[in-house]
């Protein structure tokens, strides 16, 4: 069977070298005016390869990934060989295990981190309950225990001069960015946090986008967004992948009107949510001012501990939260589980969000690193592979727990701190990457809740647990109130 990514060409590679070779200018936003034709009037692209020189200038929609010997297959689709992937915030909970995780196939993996993540948490007298190694021992089981050599620079996404210098060293082929506070309640404690939050994460990608295109402008930029861009809208409207699709119309006093490929409105539930709009906007921009090339991955709520390289080694675990800031959802209800607190729902639990587990989250990450977009191209995907109420979670967790590790799981609901509808309709539409870039996937909720267990239950975690457990109920309300929410409801079985 032919894979995903076969008939994209050079256009797609990082490896192309266009520079001064098409006027870009003159393009206005259509790719379509630079397709090969034979037409009179026609432009002809051409360009270089920055691998392969001996071809000198071609027209690099001529060569196919599947023809060109520069990429190998891969069970991602056709990988570029040895391709240089740089990671910000490659000390987190996603980044850690990307690290890992495209290493063990061959990625030349460098990264930096400023080490923000820890110290957040560390602030909030809170820590990951599944211990985690300094970058110096993880660097080195890394070495040891999977043969991968990662290249790591200590620094804040936000210093643009030391990034710069990093990028111009390795020049990579592809930024995969993590290097953002990804908390919602985090950014909502007081003005001090919220103002910290958007200057680290908007500050820090619309740096990048200018160090990209001055430096790697032919590197795709995976970006992590986030389904909570979107909010839940009443009316019920799906939600398109980032842009309306081709045939949406607007109706209005009997006028009509194309929405096709216009961004869909965005509703953050969150000052951090914010966060990532204004991101969205300022890579919009960059790939229509200046032709850089992203992904903007609007990825569900995440969850779990399993990829077959992080539990190669205790040293090369990674992070794992709890706490009302930095734990999500299902990741929390676990370790409560674990401790005898009964689940914690916050309002109704009919909030419905889209999920993934980190061992999918990895391999959606594969895929589009492997199938890099057109110079220019702004794409989105919304990353998931199901989509639950949180009740329905919650019961799942109690399921598992009661019946396979004899644990006496109750369930409540507490006061929302957060104002979200809790009651509504929610049509996700998550369709591009399982059919464009052949995402399947792998990792059902029960089952790697089960892994949870597994790991949490173990003795010395679940007393890590218990050294935090005054931080699970929440305590940071949207509304500025600092008070412990109440209890609504117990329930004590099925
Ligand atoms: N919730 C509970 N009980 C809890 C914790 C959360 O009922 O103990 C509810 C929340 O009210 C919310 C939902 O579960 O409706 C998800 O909350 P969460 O804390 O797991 O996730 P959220 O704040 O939405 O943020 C997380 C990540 C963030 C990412 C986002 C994806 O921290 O980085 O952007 O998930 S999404 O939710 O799709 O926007």
């Amino acid at each position: 069977m032919k894979l995903h990514n076969a008939d994209k060409t050079c256009w797609n590679c990082p490896a192309i070298d266009l520079a001064g070779k098409v006027d870009f200018r003159a393009c206005g936003q259509s790719v379509e005016r630079f397709e090969k034709s034979l037409g009179e009037d026609e432009v002809y692209v051409m360009a270089e390869c920055k691998r392969r020189p001996e071809l000198g200038l071609f027209d690099p929609m001529g060569i196919t990934f599947e023809e060109c010997p520069e990429w190998v297959e891969s069970p991602f689709g056709y990988m570029l060989r040895d391709m240089r992937v740089m990671i910000p915030g490659i000390d987190g909970y996603l980044g850690w295990a990307l690290a890992l995780w495209l290493g063990r196939l061959g990625f030349q993996v460098s990264g930096i981190d400023n080490y923000s993540r820890r110290d957040w948490v560390m602030e909030r007298g809170a820590h990951t309950v599944v211990p985690i190694a300094r970058m110096t021992e993880r660097l080195q089981a890394a070495r040891e225990v999977l043969g991968i050599n990662i290249n790591f620079r200590r620094m804040d996404v936000t210093d643009r001069g030391r990034l710069r210098e990093f990028i111009d060293e390795v020049k990579p082929e592809a930024i995969v960015h993590y290097a953002e506070c990804p908390s919602a309640p985090y950014s909502m404690i007081d003005a001090d946090h919220a103002v910290e939050v958007q200057r680290n994460n908007v500050l820090g990608t619309l740096g990048l986008l200018f160090i990209m295109r001055d430096a790697v402008p032919e590197t795709s930029l995976l970006k992590l967004g986030t389904m909570g861009e979107y909010g839940t809208p009443l009316t019920g409207r799906p939600l398109f992948e980032g842009m309306f699709p081709a045939d949406a119309v607007l109706h209005w006093e009997g006028r009509e009107w194309s929405m096709g490929g216009e961004l869909t409105p965005r509703d953050p539930v969150s000052f951090y949510h914010v966060s990532k709009v204004q991101d969205t906007f300022n890579i919009y921009e960059a790939c229509k001012y200046w032709w850089l090339r992203s992904y903007d991955i609007m990825q569900g709520v995440i969850y779990g501990v399993y990829t077959e390289q992080v539990v190669a080694d205790p040293r090369l675990r990674t992070r794992f939260d709890i706490d009302e800031w930095f734990g999500t959802v299902i990741n929390r209800f676990v370790a409560q589980a674990v401790i005898g607190i009964p689940l914690t729902i916050y309002g109704a639990g009919e909030q419905m969000r889209g999920f993934i587990g980190l061992q999918d989250a990895m391999q959606c990450m594969t895929r589009l690193i492997c199938s890099p977009p057109e110079p220019g191209q702004y794409g989105v995907v919304n990353q998931m592979s199901g989509y639950y109420s949180i009740r329905e979670l919650a019961e799942v967790v109690a399921r598992v727990g009661r019946r396979d590790f004899d644990l006496p799981v109750k369930i409540q609901r507490v006061e929302n701190p957060r104002v979200e509808a809790d009651r509504h309709p929610f049509e996700p539409i998550y369709e591009r990457l399982p059919d464009e870039f052949g995402f399947e996937p792998q990792v059902s909720p029960e089952e790697e809740v089960y892994r949870m267990f597994e790991l949490l239950t173990r003795p010395d975690i679940k007393s890590r647990i218990q050294q935090k457990s005054h931080l699970i109920l929440p305590k940071t309300w949207w509304s500025g109130d600092k008070r412990q929410v109440e209890t609504l409801e117990i329930w004590d079985e099925e």
